[in-house]
C-alpha cells in the first residue's frame, strides 16, 4: 500500500491527539481528557515514528508507518510494514502474553499501531550499555521464541492454519527484502550501503569474502531463509528490539513476522549479545555472556521439547500433527527430534555469525561500540568480532554444540 492511495497522513502531535479522543477503549485507558494527555516523540529504530502518550488513568504506545525510511527518507517504502506488525502481535500474542504487548488497535488507512505501553522498562540494547546484568532477559527471550515458533508451526496446528498464516506473511516482502539484502548479500560483496569508519577493517573484510567456506556456509543460511518455512518469526530479534526491566521482558517491533528457520530468531539475539560482549571492556563481559547464551539454547531446547512432548493431536490430523519424529519413550526424544533441534541451533550459529557481520559493516550498525571512547579501540574491537564471527561462519556446521561455538567468549582478552 503506498501512502496517498488512501487516507493515509502522517500524523503530528495534534493528530495523534484526535485520533486517539476518536477510539473511546484507548481514551478511556488513558483517562481524562484529551487535553491532559502528554504525547511525547521516542522514535528510535530505523523505520517509523514511535510516540508514547500518558494520561491520568495510563498509556499507549503509538507506532505509525512512514512512506521511507525514517532515517533515510530518500528511501522510499510502503506502508504496511505495521500491518504485519498487528498481524504478529495478533497471532503471537496469545502464545506469549506476559512476554510481549497486546495489539489494542489498528488504523488500516493510517497504518497506525496502538500496544498497552510498558512502565519501568528500558530497550535492552541501552541497559545493557549502562551496564546492567538482568540474568533473565537471555531464559525469558528464550520461553518467548520456543512457544511463538513452535505454536505457529506444523508440529502444533494442522497445516492448512499453518499454511493460511503463511500466505499472509508471504506478503511481507518488503522487509524480507531488507533483511535478504542487508543482512545475507551486502556484506559479502562491494555495495554502496555498506560502511565503516576505519580502513583497518578492510583486511579482516577481505579475508571474510575470500574465503570459499563463508561463501558456502552464507549461501546455505540464505537459502534455508527463503525456502525453509519452520514457524512465524519475529524477523528482527535484535537486543533494540526488547524492552525489559530486572523483573519483566517484553518483546517488540514484530514488523519483520515472516514465515523462516526458527533458528533465524535466535541467530539475531545470540548475535546481539556478542556484539556487545566484544564492545565491553569490563572484566566479567564474557562470563555473563557465555552464561546467557547457554541458559538462552538450554531454556529453548527445554521448552521447546517440553511443547513438543505434551503436543495432542487436533481433530484434523488423524495422526496427529506431531506424527512425525514420535518418541521412542515417554521420556526419550527420538533421533528425529534430536535431529530438528540441532538443525535449528546450527542455524543459530550462523545467523547469529551473520548478524554480527552486517551490523559492523553493513547498512545498519548497531550503538554497542559506540561507549568506547578511543577510535583505534574501537576498530580493535570490531576487529575482533569481526574475526570471531568469520570463524563461526568457516566451521558452520562443525561446532559440537553452542557451548562449543561460542564458549571461547569467556575468556579475558578477545584482542589479541
Ligand atoms: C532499513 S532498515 C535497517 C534495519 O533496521 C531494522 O531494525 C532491521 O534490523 C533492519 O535490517
Ligand atoms: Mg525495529
Amino acid at each position: 500500500m503506498k501512502a496517498g492511495a488512501t487516507q493515509y497522513r502522517t500524523l503530528d502531535i495534534a493528530g495523534i491527539r484526535a485520533l486517539l479522543s476518536g477510539l473511546p477503549h484507548i481514551a478511556a485507558r488513558l483517562g481524562g481528557t484529551a487535553t491532559q494527555w502528554r504525547v511525547v516523540e521516542v522514535s528510535d529504530g530505523n523505520l517509523n515514528n514511535v510516540f508514547l502518550n500518558h494520561g491520568p488513568a495510563g498509556g499507549v504506545c503509538l507506532k505509525q508507518s512512514l512512506p521511507y525510511v525514517r532515517v533515510d527518507p530518500s528511501w522510499k517504502m510502503p506502508l504496511d510494514r505495521t500491518f504485519y506488525e498487528a498481524s504478529y502481535l495478533r497471532d503471537v500474542f496469545p502464545l506469549v502474553p506476559g512476554l510481549t504487548t497486546q495489539c489494542l488497535h489498528f488504523d488500516p488507512d493510517l497504518f497506525v499501531l496502538i500496544v498497552e505501553s510498558l512502565s519501568g522498562h528500558q530497550v535492552y540494547r541501552h541497559a545493557l550499555m549502562a551496564g546492567v546484568d538482568w540474568p533473565r532477559v537471555a531464559p525469558d527471550i528464550a520461553t518467548f521464541v520456543a512457544r511463538a515458533t513452535f505454536g505457529t508451526s506444523v508440529l502444533c496446528e494442522p497445516f492448512e492454519r499453518v499454511f493460511d498464516r503463511q500466505a499472509l506473511y508471504a506478503r511481507n516482502q518488503t522487509l524480507r527484502r531488507i533483511t535478504l539484502d542487508l543482512v545475507m548479500d551486502d556484506p559479502y560483496h562491494d555495495h554502496p550501503r555498506n560502511h565503516w569508519d576505519d580502513p583497518r577493517l578492510n583486511a579482516v573484510v577481505a579475508d571474510i569474502r575470500a574465503c570459499a567456506a563463508v561463501r558456502r556456509a552464507v549461501d546455505g543460511l540464505r537459502l534455508r531463509f527463503l525456502t525453509c518455512p519452520q514457524a512465524l518469526l519475529h524477523g528482527d530479534l535484535h537486543t533494540g528490539s526488547i524492552m525489559a526491566s530486572a523483573t519483566d521482558t517484553r518483546v517488540i517491533d514484530g514488523e519483520f513476522a515472516i514465515y523462516g528457520p526458527i533458528g533465524f530468531d535466535c541467530g539475531m539475539f545470540v548475535g546481539n549479545l556478542v556484539l556487545r560482549r566484544f564492545a565491553d571492556l569490563s572484566p566479567d563481559a564474557g562470563r555473563r555472556c557465555v552464561r546467557d547464551i547457554i541458559r538462552f539454547r538450554d531454556r529453548f531446547v527445554d521448552e521447546f521439547t517440553r511443547l513438543w512432548a505434551d503436543a495432542r493431536p487436533t481433530p484434523s490430523d488423524t495422526r496427529g500433527p506431531c506424527a512425525f519424529f514420535t518418541p521412542d519413550g515417554a521420556t526419550a526424544m527420538s533421533p528425529g527430534r534430536v535431529a530438528f533441534m540441532d538443525g535449528v541451533l546450527d542455524d543459530l550459529v550462523g545467523y547469529a555469525a551473520m548478524e554480527i557481520i552486517r551490523r559492523i559493516i553493513g547498512y545498519a550498525h548497531t550503538a554497542d561500540f559506540d561507549v568506547i571512547a578511543r577510535p583505534d579501540e574501537r576498530t580493535t574491537r570490531r576487529e575482533a568480532a569481526l574475526r570471531f564471527a568469520f570463524g563461526l561462519l568457516r566451521d558452520h556446521g562443525r561446532h559440537d554444540s553452542v557451548a562449543a561455538a561460542f564458549g571461547g567468549l569467556a575468556q579475558d582478552n578477545l584482542s589479541s
